[in-house]
């Protein structure tokens, strides 16, 4: 810029309220939306400069508080801004600039210029130029400075001497109150922020971030503070799992590339289950939930480094096929977190880091930190081998065991399950499943059917908790590879739903305890493991009827309690019991296929996906690995005696 005149001054100041206008105009340009989620993207922005003075090592603590008039307050004890004049915009203080122009520069916020990579990083002008206050207390050199702005960054009070640091303090105040004019809603939410506060504190280890809610008495303020950082963060996930080792295993290394500083952190546990999904990362302290370089670069690391020891350590034999990502990444809790001067958002949600130097730093960092971490945690990374081992061993039994269900079924036809009474039309648009509790209700329901629609499976008891095992141990369920065979449409990533046998799958099972576990059972293994079936519509649950009474030498069914009050309506003087259903097997066959089989006369309730997720839910916790989420749940449902027998 050339040497400025008082002319070019009044154009920076033009500059500057071009600037704000240019955010109050598209403000979802800038914050992503003027609802909910944009009113919190200003605090987000607020405090994301409290943490950059916190990673320049100058703030330990951050105060974020709801006013009671709806405003927001955050304060830090960092350095405070400058107030001294910043020399690209004369007559304007390196605050004011802040406020309206630039963004604090920490180590990583890029020196003073945050790169807006989406949603993230646009600095605390954009919140200025949204709110219709904003006052700004700035501690520093035992005086305290003091100015304010409204409507938008229309300064109110500008830089002025308010006073003394109260008790010397250093820090940056900034409090601002939304913009009713421009955000749909500005009520903050507690919940809301106080989720990503904790976040904050754990990717920032040692820094106290205090949340107090001032909108209401009886609010105590939270604190947020985690010496161990993102390995705190793994212990909290892993909290209700039941890890392989109680040692959570960190690494860390920066670097500095023509003058782009990185950094980044790795820290990991296993646990038992079988889940993959447990890697979270961040960059900037931001979730990129899209993955992208930065995991990358991990997960190669992870998978060549585990190999690598494994055959060092002769725990995989040279003959044996390397261990894939997925099987070492099952059971695996990991935050990979990195910090960098000017990250590239990518992606549909802006949730996938760009900058390709990310890839190979975090490559190199993990190969060498997790190889030594591995030489110096012998036994956990021994179970760390035989798990994924075993995974391995799971995942090619699981293939061949599904390979053979196909060939079986595509070769001969005989892939067929022995129990299954096959309809003898071919068309699954009329053809029908039933699945069938126990092997009595089986035979009545085999003489009952009308054998050319209708296919009748009988399940022994109870089948296998599909929850607790992997997908090998779940093939070798004879109930299991019958049904998978019944359906004759495979499972899991391979279920190809044009390729079902019947257009209805319909569970049949008793009106007690132990049927409603199998209805339970089978509509989890559905949701988990032939989803389109679900999706598409094809699952419905019979309803058998739930009373019986005598009307003369005849038995009546009724349907329901609405059908039964109907029925009375109709028989004021009717005298006789009403017994109530419990198993299918009360019924002969000619009862069973006019109250609950033929299709003039029975009711089927079609299962939506929700109805699978919530059967799925409940068996996920009540089968599930985590111990403390079942105590609760049975704790909170026990009323709803339908959960309590499993
Ligand atoms: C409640 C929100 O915004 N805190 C901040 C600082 C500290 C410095 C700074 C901020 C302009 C471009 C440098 C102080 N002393 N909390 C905050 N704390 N900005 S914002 O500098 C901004 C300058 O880069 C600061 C020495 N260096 C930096």
């Amino acid at each position: 810029m050339s040497d400025e005149t008082s002319a070019e001054y009044g154009s920076e100041q033009i500059q500057v309220l071009e600037g704000l206008e240019a955010v109050r105009k598209r403000p979802g340009m800038y914050i992503g939306s003027t609802g909910p989620a944009g009113l919190h993207h200003m605090v987000y922005e607020v405090v994301d400069n409290a943490v950059d003075e916190a990673m320049a090592g100058h703030c330990t603590q951050i105060d974020i508080t709801l006013l009671a008039g709806g405003g927001c307050e955050v304060v830090d004890d960092g350095r405070g801004i400058p107030v001294d004049p910043y020399p690209k915009y004369p007559g304007m203080s390196t605050a004011e600039v802040v406020l309206t122009i630039l963004h604090a520069g920490g180590k990583f916020g890029g020196g003073g210029y945050k790169v807006s990579g989406g949603l993230h990083g646009v600095g605390v002008s954009v919140v200025n130029a949204l709110s219709s206050r904003v006052e700004v207390e700035i501690d520093r050199d035992g005086k305290r400075h003091f100015m304010s702005f409204v409507d938008g960054g229309t300064i109110k009070e500008s830089l002025h001497v308010s006073g003394d640091a109260p008790g010397g303090r250093r820090g940056t105040t900034v409090r601002f109150w939304p913009d009713p004019t421009i955000f749909d809603e500005v009520v903050f939410r507690s919940q809301t922020l106080t989720e990503r506060l904790q976040m904050m504190a754990f990717l920032n280890a040692g820094l106290r971030i205090t949340f107090h809610d001032a909108r209401t008495a009886g609010h105590d303020p939270v604190t947020f503070h985690y010496e161990g950082g993102i390995a705190d963060f793994v212990r909290h996930v892993n909290a209700s799992k039941e890890s392989l080792f109680s040692d959570v295993g960190y690494l860390q290394q920066s670097e500095e590339t023509d003058g782009q500083a990185m950094e980044v952190e790795v820290a990991f546990q296993w646990n038992t289950g079988f889940n993959t999904d447990g890697l979270h990362s961040f960059a900037n302290g931001i979730a990129t939930i899209e993955g992208g370089m930065h995991e990358e670069g991990f997960k190669k690391a992870l998978t060549n480094t585990i190999n690598r020891y494994a055959k060092s350590k002769g725990l995989l034999k040279d003959k044996d096929p390397a261990l894939l990502g997925e099987d070492i990444r099952e059971g695996l809790t990991a935050i990979v977190s990195v910090r960098l001067s000017e990250p590239q958002f990518e992606g549909q949600t802006k949730g996938k880091l760009g900058n390709v130097p990310m890839r190979s730093l975090v490559e190199r960092a993990t190969n060498e930190r997790l190889a030594d971490w591995l030489e110096e945690h012998p036994s956990e990374a021994k179970r760390v081998v035989v798990k994924a081992s075993q995974a391995a061993r799971a995942r090619e039994a699981a293939r061949s065991a599904r390979d053979a269900t196909r060939r079986k079924s595509a070769l001969d036809g005989a892939g067929l399950p022995g129990k299954l009474a096959d309809c003898s039309s071919n068309d699954p648009r009329e053809s029908e499943l039933y699945i069938v509790e126990g092997n009595s209700a089986g035979g009545s329901a085999k003489e009952a059917r009308d054998p050319h629609r209708m296919a009748i499976l009988p399940i022994r008891g109870k089948i296998l908790n599909v929850e607790r095992v992997r997908i090998d141990r779940m093939l070798k369920n004879a109930e299991v590879t019958s049904l998978i065979q019944a359906v004759g449409a495979g499972i899991a990533e391979e279920f190809d739903v044009e390729k079902i046998r019947y257009g209805k799958v319909v569970i049949l099972c008793d009106a007690d305890v132990d049927g409603s576990h199998i209805r339970t059972l089978l509509l989890t293994f559905f949701f988990r493991q032939m989803k389109p079936l679900v999706e598409g519509g094809h699952v419905y649950i019979a309803q058998p009827p739930l009373y019986s009474t005598k009307v003369g030498k005849d038995t009546v069914y009724l349907k329901d309690d609405f059908a039964k009050a109907r029925f009375l309506e109709e028989r004021p003087n009717h005298r006789e019991e009403f017994a109530r259903l419990k198993g299918l097997g009360e019924m002969d066959a000619t009862e069973l296929w006019s109250t609950t089989m033929d299709p003039t006369r029975r009711t089927l309730l079609q299962v939506s996906v929700e109805q699978a997720a919530i059967a799925d839910e409940v068996c996920s916790t009540l089968m599930g690995e985590d111990v403390e989420l079942r105590k609760q749940f049975i704790q909170t449902n026990a009323k709803d005696v339908r959960f309590l027998d499993i």
